[in-house]
């Protein structure tokens, strides 16, 4: 479960984990079905074999869950023999420690498992240091709390086993060290990656970033786009560096760069959202956003505005965007929409929805002609009133779909995106 090298082998034979999730009431994130967190910690080479869910007013502090509940874990980890529990909310450093005495096994919050996958991942220098980063921040604030904890406890009952104060006060000062350092060292990625982009101004490239929940098929799009062959699989945070390739439109008789960037999730960490600064710059200072949905996602338009609250943390929501309804091939048909393309209320914004097939190549042309009519008119509501999109009038999608077939090339788009 943990990424190192030393479990690698291990996790490869199998990781088998428990799921657990805690339904805590209004405001608080619960999903009944757990499937995210499956995804999840599949992403991680965990297989899991057993979920539990259950409900409270408020988490236990000691364990989470109740001690009866904890006891039913206990008995699911024996059963299936499993050698780590996941829970969807976040842990309490004390909970965390508390149950993995509790019940013999390791214990992981979504945030630590995000984070272990990020960890995974990461390959170019900019994406170590920002995981690093990350890393260390969320583990500060462990220390920082385990500390004022320890303090309270002296001033009580007094002193009991563990690391003194003295050792933790040397672990802050180190990982606080090493959290100036790699600031440091990222900010000069940044100052570097500022430098690239003013070169790009002052050719005045048009800038296009493709932003997104993750696993809405992003790269895949990119790929189709750029003919490129950029990391795309049905894992989370399969991309975590940001990919930048020039598009040339044949429309617009002019090329544009389009970027692939990290996708996003509920309940993203937000020491990952500040650590990955760098790369989210990209989709920060576009001209253009991108929106890649999976429009077959049962809990899609939760991921929709997921996806526009990290775009308002990162100061990227008032970025024109258009929204890229993808993976249009596994509508049931009678979910499929007769249009090719169509305004949607999203957030209290009004914005243009174009749906393609990313996979099988369909909607790609009119995709694309909307680009070019956005680099060349960068006022949206312009460019979609004054060329084909919207759509002049209803499609026959299903016609275009099954003429598509499974390995749909672009050429046969052709049908889908000039009906007449
Ligand atoms: N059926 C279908 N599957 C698709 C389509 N587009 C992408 N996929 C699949 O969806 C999965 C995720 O695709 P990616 O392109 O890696 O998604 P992403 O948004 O880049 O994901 P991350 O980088 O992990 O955030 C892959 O298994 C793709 O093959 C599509 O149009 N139709
Ligand atoms: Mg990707």
């Amino acid at each position: 479960m943990i990424a190192n090298a030393a479990t690698d082998d291990v996790r490869a034979d199998e990781a088998r984990t428990i799921l657990v999730g805690v339904d805590l009431g209004p405001g608080s994130s619960f999903d009944p079905t757990l499937d995210e967190l499956a995804l999840l910690a599949e992403s991680a080479g965990d297989v899991p074999v057993a979920r539990l869910t259950a409900r409270r007013k408020a988490p236990d502090a000691a364990l989470f869950v109740g001690e009866g509940k904890a006891d039913e874990i206990k008995a699911l980890v024996t059963e299936h023999q499993a050698v780590g529990v996941i829970f969807d909310q976040a842990l309490s450093p004390a909970q965390q420690r508390n149950l993995e005495r509790h019940l013999g096994v390791e214990v992981l919050d979504r945030t630590g498992l995000i984070l272990e996958i990020f960890a995974a991942r990461a390959k170019s220098h900019e994406g170590k240091l920002q995981v690093e980063l990350a890393r260390l921040q969320y583990l500060s604030t462990r220390l920082v709390r385990r500390w004022t904890h320890l303090e309270r406890q002296r001033g009580g009952v007094g002193h009991r086993g563990g690391p003194g104060e003295r050792q933790i006060e040397l672990d802050r000062r180190m990982i606080g060290e090493r959290i100036k350092s790699l600031k440091a060292r990222l900010d000069k990625v940044k100052r570097q990656r500022s430098t690239q982009r003013r070169s790009r101004e002052r050719s005045h490239t048009f800038r296009i970033s493709l932003v997104g929940y993750t696993n809405a098929g992003k790269s895949t799009l990119f790929n189709a786009l750029v003919k490129a062959r950029t990391y795309a699989a049905d894992q989370l945070f399969a991309t975590l560096d940001t990919t930048t390739r020039s598009l040339y439109l044949e429309a617009a008789r002019r090329s544009v760069s389009l970027s692939d960037t990290v996708g996003f999730i509920r309940d993203l960490p937000h020491t990952l959202v500040e650590a990955f600064e760098a790369t989210l710059q990209e989709a920060e200072e576009a001209d253009l956003l991108l929106h890649v949905v999976d429009a077959a996602s049962p809990v899609v338009q939760e991921q929709m505005l997921e996806v526009q609250r990290v775009l308002q943390e990162i100061g990227a929501h008032e970025i024109p965007q258009i929204l890229v309804f993808n993976k249009l091939d596994q509508l049931e048909t009678d979910q499929r929409p007769r249009v090719q393309s169509d305004w949607i209320e999203l957030d209290g914004r009004r914005l243009p929805r174009v749906f393609v097939s990313a996979l099988e190549g369909l909607g790609l042309d009119q995709l694309r002609s909307l680009l070019a009519q956005a680099a060349m008119a960068p006022d949206l509501s312009e460019a979609m009133a004054l060329g084909s999109a919207p759509a002049q009038g209803p499609v026959d999608l299903d016609r275009a779909l099954a003429a598509s077939g499974s390995d749909g090339s672009e050429e046969r788009t052709g049908t889908y995106d000039n009906p007449t």
